[in-house]
């Protein structure tokens, strides 16, 4: 049995948002009451977190005059010297307001874009001072109901316009930040552009600055689109996009449940972290979850403990596996290569093809061939059962 304490190295964070949810849901009031964002970095420093994120209004109340959002910033700052919790990112609320009701930066309102830009760059501004270094955005209201409303293109281009500009102010102001977008499928709009990591992954490469620009994506909302998650974060980890991820589990086929990670598709959870791990990921490990509405706050810290826990436990049958003598010799075999084929990899030439076209292949035998994937997967199920 290994030691599974969250230590800094682990960085695992959660955000204002998760720890100090207090469980309102659309059907019903709040189970829990507010923790001020000083009461919740002394409790991400009870349960052993890195650090923690923050949208603008999490931190500072929308309508907060200057003075108090100074006295706001000041005693956030003292809770995190206090407690050595750190800030890798934050990111801007432009999804709770009614002014965003039709979406931030692809509103069909002008005064609303502009309105979006400028929250945004104050909001850098604070998470700049605080020491983000990533960026997010989560486009919760840029979507729509109905298509007859905006025309999709339209909606692409100023988004393509916004994060522009934004790329710009951040060079203009000399921050060592990067942005991290953030996808999902639908809700709290009826359908959300750059819906998946697949979209956003397209999108950044249409931008100006795209080296300053990656993905955050986030399990619970992949799984709502019915998509493979570690696919995805491979996908964005193999073209060096992977600037942050949202951690957490979901059932599919259902609302954004922000469950604990590693509850529900443990497997799923395991080849994500041993994906993470194998590829020595060192972003932050970010939990984008909530504690269920039936708890209090010491279940909360249940929670919080449990996403951590189940990390490092899954981190640590990732190395069994990769140790596993019967596994690994199982994948060798699956993977063999008699060197028959070396002629015809690589980059193409003439002469290549022209061989390759000419050679002949036994495909009775190819088909023929057993892969013995039914005992492999046996073999990670029972290793993660822990009788191997
Ligand atoms: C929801 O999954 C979004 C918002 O909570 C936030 O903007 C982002 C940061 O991780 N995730
Ligand atoms: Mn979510
Ligand atoms: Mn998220």
């Amino acid at each position: 049995m290994s030691d599974y304490t969250p230590k800094p190295e682990h960085k695992f964070t959660f955000g204002l948002w998760t720890v100090g949810n207090i469980g309102r849901d659309p059907f019903g009031e709040p189970v829990r009451e507010p923790l001020s964002p000083v009461e919740l970095v002394q409790l991400l420093a009870e349960v052993g977190a890195y650090g923690v994120n923050f949208h603008d209004n999490d931190l500072v109340p929308i309508d907060a005059t200057p003075p108090e959002r100074d006295k706001i910033v000041a005693n956030f700052k003292k809770a995190l010297a206090d407690t050595g919790i750190v800030v890798p990112m934050a990111t801007t609320n432009l999804f709770s307001d009614p002014t965003f009701k039709d979406g931030a930066f692809t509103a069909n309102d002008p005064k609303v874009r502009a309105y979006a830009l400028q929250k945004t760059m104050n909001a850098i501004d604070l998470g700049a001072e605080l020491g983000a270094s990533i960026y997010v955005f989560w486009g919760g209201r840029e979507g729509t109901e109905t298509d007859a409303a905006k025309d999709p293109i339209t909606a692409i281009k100023r988004s393509r316009e916004a994060m522009n500009f934004l790329c710009e102010y951040v060079l203009d102001q000399g921050y060592d930040l990067k942005f991290a977008l953030e996808a999902k499928p639908n809700e709290p709009r009826g359908d959300i552009y750059n819906s998946t990591t697949g979209h956003m992954l397209a999108f950044i490469e249409t931008l100006d600055h795209p080296e300053m620009v990656g993905v955050n994506p986030e399990v619970a909302h992949e799984h709502m689109a019915g998509l493979n998650f570690v696919h995805g974060v491979a996908q964005a980890m193999e073209s060096g996009k992977l600037f942050h991820i949202d951690l957490n589990d979901q059932a599919f086929g259902r609302y954004d449940q922000d469950f604990r990670f590693g509850m529900v598709n443990l497997k799923s959870a395991f080849f994500l972290v041993k994906l993470l791990e194998d590829n020595g990921y060192d972003g932050d490990r970010h939990f984008d979850a909530h504690a269920y509405r039936t708890e209090d706050y010491e279940g909360v810290k249940d929670f919080a403990r449990g996403c951590m826990r189940t990390y490092l436990i899954l981190k640590e049958k990732a190395e069994r596996f990769n140790a596993d003598p019967e596994i690994q010799e199982l994948l060798a075999e699956i993977n063999a290569d008699d060197g028959s084929m070396e002629a015809f990899k690589g980059a193409y030439a003439a002469e290549k093809a022209a061989a390759l076209k000419a050679h002949t292949f036994n495909r009775a035998v190819l088909g023929a061939r057993g892969m013995k994937y039914e005992r492999l997967d046996q073999l990670t199920v029972e290793l993660l059962l822990g009788v191997r």
